[in-house]
């Protein structure tokens, strides 16, 4: 892989995935774009530029104009804002895959990455140890556009003999970037609340359990995979990934062992309704398997890291 294109650099993943990609790969050959703008840290060492996936020409002509042969799209809109704009998560998220798609194909782009999430499950797929191969009809709008992105990144695997690679990512809980509107939100945002205020209100239950991922393995996953030789993949867009699964009531558990006064309650709203038709569990055995796999974060090395990181920022005044 020469160049890189990132689309969607400035949210969760993207902030941290783009400068990963740049320690590899050299800050010239990773160009950063998002329809908003980006962190300074993103904008100060490397290419930057505005891009709405919407827009393919814009598209093609940084394709072409940065010489790229690797596209990581990670432009989406997310479960919990899905639901509030359907009609903004299927543009967003369908057509602007399909501009990634067709752009990759003309352009001849070797390696696509576009992420999948848990959200393509439903509560008719087996929610404990949920197989790669299983029942996939979502409830939300974003899970249709995930199951419907899968399929078109294999579809074009086997019409165009393209490398499209794709993972269901759990919830992803990091400390640099905010999320951006996901239903697993309420992972991140009791560490700062825990931080700032000592207690903090969930929008789902105390025994919502779901399928969870700490950004460090978040980032080994999506480069692994990235970087697999493609011999070796039998999967392509759509491989099971996980690391931990808890109940919120664990996690608040998990803090207390740090901030033994830290107090919980629970208010929960319409994103109890989209957790509940999750899994709790991932069998991953697929990934592991092709392209090796592993996490390093149990729940108190995640809890341990995250307070430590958020206790920083708040000590900086940045929240
Ligand atoms: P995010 O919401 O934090 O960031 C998405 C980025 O896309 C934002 O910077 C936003 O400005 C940009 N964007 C939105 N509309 C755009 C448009 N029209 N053109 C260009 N950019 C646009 O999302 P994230 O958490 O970083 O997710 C990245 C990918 O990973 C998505 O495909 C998401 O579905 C998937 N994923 C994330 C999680 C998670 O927990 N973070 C879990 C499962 C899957
Ligand atoms: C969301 O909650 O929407 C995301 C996801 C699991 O895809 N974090």
């Amino acid at each position: 892989m020469k160049n890189i294109l990132v689309i969607g650099c400035a949210g969760q993943i993207g902030t941290e995935l783009t400068l990963e990609l740049r320690r590899i790969y050299g800050n010239d050959n990773v160009v950063a774009t998002d329809l908003k703008d980006a962190p300074e840290v993103i904008k100060a060492h490397g290419h930057f530029e505005t891009l709405d996936i919407l827009d393919r020409e814009k598209m093609r002509s940084l394709v072409q104009k940065y010489n790229i042969d690797g596209i990581v799209n990670l432009a989406a809109i997310l479960s919990a804002v899905g639901e509030e704009h359907p009609m903004l998560a299927w543009n967003v998220n369908m057509n602007g895959l399909i501009n990634v798609l067709e752009v990759a194909k003309e352009e001849k782009v070797e390696t696509v990455l576009t992420p999948s999430s848990i959200a393509a499950f439903g509560p008719e797929t087996p929610a404990y140890n949920t197989p790669q191969e299983t029942i996939l009809k979502p409830k939300t709008m974003y899970g249709i556009t995930k199951v419907a992105g899968e399929l078109l990144g294999d579809y074009y695997v086997q019409k165009y003999n393209m490398d499209i690679r794709g993972l269901r990512y759990p919830g992803i809980i990091s400390h640099e970037a905010l999320p951006g509107g996901g239903t697993t939100d309420y992972a991140v945002a009791i560490f700062y609340d825990a931080i700032k205020y000592g207690k903090y209100t969930s929008f789902v239950k105390a025994d919502t359990m779901l399928p969870m991922m700490y950004m460090p393995d978040c980032l080994n996953a999506t480069i692994q995979l990235f970087q697999a030789d493609k011999k070796v993949l039998k999967h392509h867009s759509d491989f099971n990934l996980a690391a931990i699964s808890f109940t919120v009531e664990e996690l608040a558990d998990a803090i207390k062992k740090h901030i033994p006064e830290f107090e919980i309650d629970y208010k929960p709203d319409y994103r109890q309704q989209i957790a509940d038709t999750w899994p709790k569990t991932i069998d991953d055995s697929a990934a592991r398997e092709e392209w090796g796999w592993k996490h390093e974060f149990d729940l108190d090395m995640m809890v341990e890291d995250m307070l430590k990181h958020i206790k920083i920022k708040f000590d900086k005044g940045l929240f």
